[in-house]
């Protein structure tokens, strides 16, 4: 068995992953990095600088890792606080991995993208694997660049990269940092404390989500599919289900009715206006059998099983 690298173990996405994985395979076989000092895990840990090549080739050369996993991002709304930043994290620590499995150092890569991809010119509903894609947001740039850069790497030296295009993850581990969906997470926190949720999106903006168990279960169904079986080699559309923050807050009223929601859009509004309602996912479901298993009403009962457990934990 070769090894595996999570880049960005701590995030939303990393955290649950390298508790999925370590179901899967030999936990000395798993490795997580990220660039905080230490991990909430009890797996092998290393801090990495994503962009720091020498220290992550190091890495994966002494642990001969031949799978990567690559998560670390600044996302849609911290983004565009610093539009720079964010371009040079998110694209040179992607040329750090996709030039690693260009020398074949490393055999396979998974990258996620996203439905930040798509802009106001996007078919908005049920939107295409090949729509227009004219992001608005710095993140969106960065993730449709580095899509490209995949298929380009895919296409000249025969690497192995697989990808998807997340639509907002909901998830209970760890809180995602800044993204233009993570009001379908903060609103948990205050249904559980009774407290009124302000949301930054208004009420009736459909967004494309998905469930972390679905997410996790679809990097696991595209990573174990035979290479020939794929023809998408920049990323793949994935759909959960759809919904607003008003469809939320009437799901959570009926297990609390006094449970309410204050509408305060900010910025993350023209961003969230700009991304897709719902998402067609053809070619996922016809390569590698994607089929979502959580809706919205499964997915609030779960969020909140789980965030009791963590409570009392
Ligand atoms: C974000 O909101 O930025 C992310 C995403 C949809 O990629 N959750």
């Amino acid at each position: 068995m070769s090894k595996l690298l999570i880049i960005g173990s701590e995030g939303q996405l990393g955290s649950e992953l390298s508790n999925f994985l370590k179901m899967k395979y030999d936990r000395n076989d798993i490795i997580l990095s990220d660039i905080k000092n230490y991990s909430n895990s009890n797996l092998i840990y290393e801090k990495i600088d994503a962009l720091d090549k020498d220290n992550l080739s190091e890495v994966i050369k002494d642990y001969n890792i031949k799978e990567v996993f690559h998560l670390a991002a600044i996302l849609s709304a911290n983004g565009e606080k610093d539009p720079m930043l964010t371009w040079n994290l998110n694209m040179n620590s992607l040329f750090n991995v996709l030039e690693l499995a260009k020398e074949k150092i490393i055999k396979k890569v998974f990258w996620p993208s996203s439905i930040s991809v798509f802009g106001s010119t996007s078919i908005k509903d049920n939107t295409p694997q090949f729509s227009i894609t004219e992001p608005s947001t710095i993140y969106g740039i960065s993730k449709l660049a580095g899509e490209r850069w995949c298929e380009y790497y895919n296409m000249k030296y025969n690497t192995d990269i697989r990808s998807i295009r997340f639509p907002g993850i909901i998830s209970s581990n760890t809180l995602p940092g800044g993204g233009t969906t993570d009001y379908a997470v903060d609103i948990f926190y205050s249904f559980l404390e009774n407290k009124t949720y302000e949301c930054f999106l208004e009420k009736d903006t459909m967004l494309p989500m998905i469930y972390i168990d679905d997410a996790i279960q679809s990097i696991f169904q595209l990573m174990s599919a035979n290479r020939k079986d794929l023809s998408i080699n920049s990323s793949y559309n994935l759909s959960g289900f759809s919904t607003t923050p008003d469809m939320m807050e009437n799901e959570l009223k009926k297990i609390n009715k006094y449970f309410d929601v204050k509408y305060s859009p900010d910025f993350r509004q023209s961003i969230a206006e700009s991304w897709p309602n719902s998402i067609d996912d053809l070619y996922a479901r016809k390569e590698w059998d994607w089929n979502p298993r959580y809706d919205l009403r499964r997915t609030i009962k779960e969020m909140i099983t789980k965030l009791k457990e963590k409570n009392n934990e």
